[in-house]
């Protein structure tokens, strides 16, 4: 085995190892690890997503030197998710059996259902590139006036899934449509945060301008309606490039030159993606422990204010009660059969009676008490999840008023969903403490952020 394979191995070990020393936290606090599996070994992964007709499939076909691997076409030509990989025998897989070729670390697919997994294509291909770097072509994107039209599983999920694993993301655009399309907007705003650090904007096509006014138009729509779509304050850098091969539009003024640069900046990044691939696995994992650390801390904190307001509300229900008896069994003393009168049978009976009277009477009380109070634990509960924002602040005060940790809030609305709902349906299976492993994990998190930022 070579020295950089024995290293790889040590590090998928290693990145094991610290998923397997915290999993009994995780599964105590009802955690699922956002990517249990990481196969650091697998080439790095490159995902085309973009409008339909953006030329992403083009683009691929001019990745493999110009072979019609993938359909092209004017009309949403493909439904289906092709990851490209690299073999000696060139074929083409779909369904469950294309699943069995991808790394171990996409087999989350599966959980995405049967309509997901037919439309999983594998193809194999003896290209060069292809040992370097998986390319992953995607359905192309539709506009909001479609989306009535359902694909059949979850498309933002997958997309968010994918983005999570891939290593580099490149999302085309074309002059057709700059960026207007519903379900590329809804990709941005939703399963594309928090991933803007390895996405690329393309603008495609930028040979169908017949003048620079035609395209200065095209880009500033497109530039409008990226401002809208995206949660960050700097634009990122946009290429803008056209596939070559083709005849130039009819009439064109306007000079390719800067955008063929353009094209071979990016082809360089799909080349040497895999330099990016240990940062990003890297990331994946303190992003994973880090949401993990989050998850506990907010849960300990919510799930003992749960735990005080439980044992108030136990005490003041035990209080109430006793005292209703207490209260009972006085006045039925003055006005009833006394404890001191109750000689011979008949006062016995009556004092018995009474007595009875009275429990049965508390117990009424205590039913209709139980029912008050269950409804304000209920009341309380439901507070605590609504105010989930406000706990989180007082949580992260310190942290959060160094004013240096914008990652916190991006951690926060990933772990926010999941608390939540956890909270409303079993919150009484989350412990009370932690007995050291968060500080362990917290260990580990800070070890792990360490290594990202020493890199
Ligand atoms: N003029 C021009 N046409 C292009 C370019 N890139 C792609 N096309 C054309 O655009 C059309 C759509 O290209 P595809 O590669 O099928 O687009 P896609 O994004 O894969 O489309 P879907 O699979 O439907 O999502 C085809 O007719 C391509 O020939 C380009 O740079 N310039
Ligand atoms: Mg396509």
């Amino acid at each position: 085995m070579s020295t950089s394979s024995t290293s790889e191995f040590s590090r998928e070990e290693s990145i094991q190892r610290l998923y397997a020393r915290h999993r009994a936290l995780a599964d105590r606090f009802c955690y699922t690890y956002r990517r249990a599996t990481v196969s650091p070994n697998s080439p790095p992964y490159v995902l085309f997503l973009g409008n339909h007709s953006s030329g992403k499939s083009s683009f691929i076909n001019h990745l493999m030197g110009g072979a019609s691997v993938q359909d092209v076409g004017i009309a949403p030509t493909d439904d289906a998710f092709t990851f490209l990989l690299y073999g000696e025998d060139e074929r083409d897989v779909v369904g469950p059996a294309a699943l069995e070729l991808l790394p171990a670390e996409l087999a989350p697919l599966n959980d995405f259902g049967p309509e997901l997994v037919q439309r999983v294509r594998v193809k194999v291909r003896n290209r060069d590139l292809l040992k370097n770097v998986v390319l992953v072509d995607s359905p192309g994107m539709i506009d909001a006036s479609e989306k009535s039209i359902s694909r059949g599983y979850d498309f933002f999920g997958m997309i968010k899934f994918l983005a999570e694993i891939t290593d580099l993301v490149l999302m085309l655009f074309d002059p057709d449509k700059p960026g207007t399309t519903g379900e590329a907007v809804e990709a941005m705003k939703g399963p594309l945060t928090g991933f803007f650090f390895k996405l690329r904007l393309i603008f495609n096509k930028c040979d169908r301008f017949t003048s620079m006014y035609d395209y200065a138009r095209a880009y500033g729509a497109l530039c409008w309606n990226l401002a809208h779509a995206l949660p960050i304050k700097d634009l990122p850098k946009i290429y803008n490039c056209y596939l070559p091969g083709r005849a130039p539009a009819e009439g064109a003024t306007i000079d390719l030159h800067d955008f063929d640069a353009l094209r071979e900046e990016i082809v360089n990044e799909i080349k040497s993606a895999n330099a990016r691939r240990a940062d990003n696995i890297q990331v994946a994992v303190n992003k994973d422990l880090s949401c993990l650390e989050m998850h506990v801390r907010m849960a300990v904190r919510v799930r003992r204010a749960l735990a005080r307001r439980q044992w108030a509300a136990r005490a003041l229900f035990a209080g109430g009660v006793a005292l209703f008896l207490a209260a009972g069994f006085l006045v039925a003393n003055a006005c009833g059969v006394s404890l001191q009168d109750a000689h011979g049978w008949r006062n016995g009976f009556l004092f018995g009676l009474q007595s009875l009277g009275v429990l049965v009477l508390s117990g009424l009380a205590g039913f209709v008490f139980f029912g008050i109070m269950r409804h304000a634990f209920n009341r309380f509960l439901e507070q605590q999840v609504a105010d989930l924002d406000g706990t989180f602040a007082v949580e992260y005060n310190r942290e959060l008023s160094l004013g240096t940790r914008d990652d916190l809030r991006q951690f926060w609305s990933l772990t926010h969903p999941v608390l939540a709902g956890l909270l409303r349906t079993r919150w009484r299976d989350l412990p009370v403490f932690t007995w050291g492993a968060l500080r362990r994990l917290q260990r580990d998190v800070a070890r792990t952020t360490g290594v990202t930022a020493g890199k």
